[in-house]
């Protein structure tokens, strides 16, 4: 009897909490705004949408986790997700976002990718920036798979007014990489930009070439050469990006990102994976097809964008 009695008061707490608890919800949405803490339903769909959006399998989880572990409301949820983002963006230094130069010494930036997402292009953006900049500039046409590779980067040689070292159809990468260095120290170069053929990241022998052309630069210049390995990333690129970034990282050694094609409606949200996972950090952001459209990468801005 008395523990029928204890049920059935068990049983008036729980339809109690429910109503009240149902009644809050109802009057949160009527205020427009839900104070109550997210329950697991929620956090399961917040992580599926997390996962589906390109912010990335390990990011998402983590963030989950960490509502998990210390609960919010509804509300909270974005600015917990924008503080979560600006710390997986705080795993890179913040002074590392800024490309480091040198006019006294050798800057060398190589530029390297998968097909079509904007290495040349950008390299001429960056020429032009450079020389503005007082650099003096010279740029390689390292990519000596196609013909119309070394003459779109002919192009942008004269679009940029810097000079460019090319050799006959069919030469090795190496072979230019190797030239040019070669005339950047004899001329006093204090810039010089190396473009690549394009290649997916799962090409094993197009991967092994790529690093045996960074050994020829490690090899070939002085020690105080600031050497800037950057991946370019087509921002309209899902989570493929990460695999991409994996594999380059792998072959070379990324010191950074260029972030291409951000003019569209892409966020790259996958960005914020790889600082988290790799911490590598975007240093320019292509937003266009002119010699003027790149910018420095700014995180606080990016997130506003993002949300
Ligand atoms: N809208 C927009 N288009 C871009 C941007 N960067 C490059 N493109 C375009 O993307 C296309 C490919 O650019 P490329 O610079 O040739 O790319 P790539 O990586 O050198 O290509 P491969 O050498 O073939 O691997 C071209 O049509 C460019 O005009 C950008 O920031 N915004
Ligand atoms: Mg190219």
């Amino acid at each position: 009897m008395v523990r029928v009695k204890a049920w059935v008061a068990n049983v008036a707490i729980l339809v109690a909490v429910s109503f009240f608890t149902n009644l809050a919800k109802k009057i949160g949405s009527a205020l427009g705004q839900n104070k109550l803490l997210v329950d697991d339903t929620y956090l399961e769909n917040l992580e599926a949408e997390l996962i589906r959006s390109d912010l990335g399998v390990n990011l998402s989880l983590d963030f989950v986790e960490s509502i998990r572990k210390s609960p919010c409301s509804e509300d909270e949820v974005a600015t917990r997700l924008k503080d979560f983002l600006l710390a997986a963006f705080g795993k890179v230094n913040k002074d590392q976002f800024k490309l480091q130069t040198d006019k006294s010494k050798l800057n060398i930036i190589l530029v390297v990718g998968v097909n079509g997402v904007g290495k040349t292009t950008n390299i001429g953006k960056l020429a032009h920036r450079f020389k503005q900049d007082g650099f003096k500039t010279l740029i390689a046409a390292g990519d000596t798979f196609r013909a119309a590779a070394e003459e779109q980067l002919e192009l942008w040689s004269k679009r940029a007014g810097v000079d460019i070292v090319q050799l006959e159809e069919g030469s090795k990468a190496s072979t230019v990489v190797f030239k040019a260095i070669e005339r950047a120290q004899s001329e006093n170069y204090n810039m010089l930009i190396i473009d690549t053929a394009g290649r997916l990241q799962n090409k094993t022998d197009l991967m092994d070439e790529l690093s045996k052309l960074k050994q020829v630069i490690e090899k070939n210049t002085q020690a105080d050469t600031l050497l800037e390995t950057i991946l370019v990333l087509d921002a309209t690129t899902g989570s493929n990006a990460i695999s991409q970034a994996e594999k380059f990282m792998e072959a070379t050694q990324l010191d950074s990102i260029i972030l291409s094609k951000f003019d569209g409606t892409a966020r790259a949200g996958v960005v914020f994976s790889i600082a988290y996972k790799l911490k590598l950090p975007v240093k320019f952001v292509g937003l266009g097809e002119g010699l003027e459209d790149i910018e420095e990468f700014k995180p606080d801005q990016f997130i506003s964008k993002y949300f």
